[in-house]
């Protein structure tokens, strides 16, 4: 049997060799009491990268954003967020469900939102019509724009017009160090620009589990009651934390070797009939394929190259998405683009 070749995500990747060593090896206590110390290193390790005062480790990136939207506004308030952000796409209308707010979407260019767009989405107060705009949350790599930067330039404009209005700027950064790899800064060169963060261990770093939210200290106090109240209280969490530990010392800089490999395959399908590419998205380790001119829906598309041995999701009617990361290779990366070209050859007979 050919072997499998998952693009589908980098949520995929298994925990490295070092990462369950790590595990088996952790010291652990109860994090309830605030006794792991595993978790506590975590949290303080994570908070220096960020160049942040505190952090808490969660469960899950989704868990990371909605406990940090929580903490930030009330019930009735409105959130700044890009048009197809992930805390609006994807975290099953959690925002309505959980902090009782509603999200304001403004459709940027590439993932990216200007100055003058956040400005004009700040709703006026006081004006009995209007809710609060409480939040401006940005999504930095941005999933459904193909994995794009912000530029530090763009995230200073933001910055600027929610300090002006008095906005605090909460960043979905599940593939922040995607984004400091890529512009080659260290990560707080980022999260400078934002007053709270959420990162992903569990994703191109590779650890099974969990995400870090950093902030204030203060903040960090108020978002450990929401995570309490959302179940993510957990207890003897430093064997999750131990590989967190490792993904964050090790795994960073290698996420280099999944852009350099997405660029490569981005820019072969590319040539193919039918196929595509807005090879400006590919910056990161996504890669998102319009299909429609192939005859194919994203749905069949992905079936049929399923059947092939290469995993991809569907992004939309016509829209599939293939990630690269750590348990993928240049030979497996190759692979893919014959296979894609053989479907294709195969849709066109
Ligand atoms: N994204 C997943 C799916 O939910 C789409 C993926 O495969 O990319 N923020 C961003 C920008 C994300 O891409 C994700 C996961 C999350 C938050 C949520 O993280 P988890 O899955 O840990 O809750």
């Amino acid at each position: 049997m050919t072997k499998r070749i998952d693009l589908r995500s980098d949520t995929v990747t298994q925990p490295t060799q070092a990462m369950r060593e790590a595990m088996a090896h952790a010291e652990v206590g109860d994090d309830v009491y605030g006794e792991d110390p595993t978790v506590r290193r975590l949290e303080e390790r994570t908070a220096e990268v960020l160049g942040k005062e505190a952090a808490l480790f969660v469960t899950s990136g989704t868990q990371g954003n909605q406990v940090a939207i929580a903490a930030h506004v009330h019930g009735g308030d409105e959130v700044i967020a890009e048009a197809e952000s992930h805390i609006f796409y994807y975290e099953a209308a959690a925002v309505a469900a959980i902090a009782g707010a509603q999200i304001r979407q403004v459709p940027g260019v590439r993932g990216v939102l200007s100055g003058a767009d956040v400005r004009a989405a700040i709703r006026e107060e006081p004006n009995p019509h209007h809710p609060h705009t409480a939040l401006i949350s940005l999504e930095n790599t941005h999933n459904r724009a193909g994995g794009t930067v912000w530029p530090l330039h763009a995230l200073a404009e933001v910055q600027a017009v929610g300090r002006a209005a008095g906005v605090p700027v909460h960043m979905d950064g599940a593939r922040l160090f995607n984004a400091a790899v890529a512009l080659g800064v260290a990560p707080r060169d980022i999260a400078q620009y934002v007053d709270t963060v959420q990162v992903c261990l569990s994703k191109g770093l590779c650890a099974p589990v969990g995400s870090v939210l950093a902030g204030s200290r203060a903040f960090i106090e108020r978002a450990r009651v929401w995570r309490k109240r959302l179940g993510g209280g957990m207890r003897q969490a430093g064997v999750i934390a131990a590989p967190g530990l490792v993904a964050l010392e090790t795994m960073v800089d290698r996420l280099a070797e999944d852009h350099a490999n997405a660029r490569w395959f981005a820019e072969a399908v590319a040539e193919l009939p039918g196929m595509d590419v807005d090879l400006e998205t590919v910056q990161t380790n996504i890669v998102i394929v319009d299909v429609a001119g192939t005859g194919l829906t994203a749905n069949a598309f992905v079936n049929r190259l399923g059947e092939a041995g290469v995993l991809c999701s569907a992004f939309g009617p016509t829209r599939v998405r293939f990630v690269t990361h750590h348990d993928v290779d240049r030979a497996d990366v190759e692979a893919a683009f014959a296979a894609v070209a053989g479907l294709l050859q195969g849709a066109h007979a």
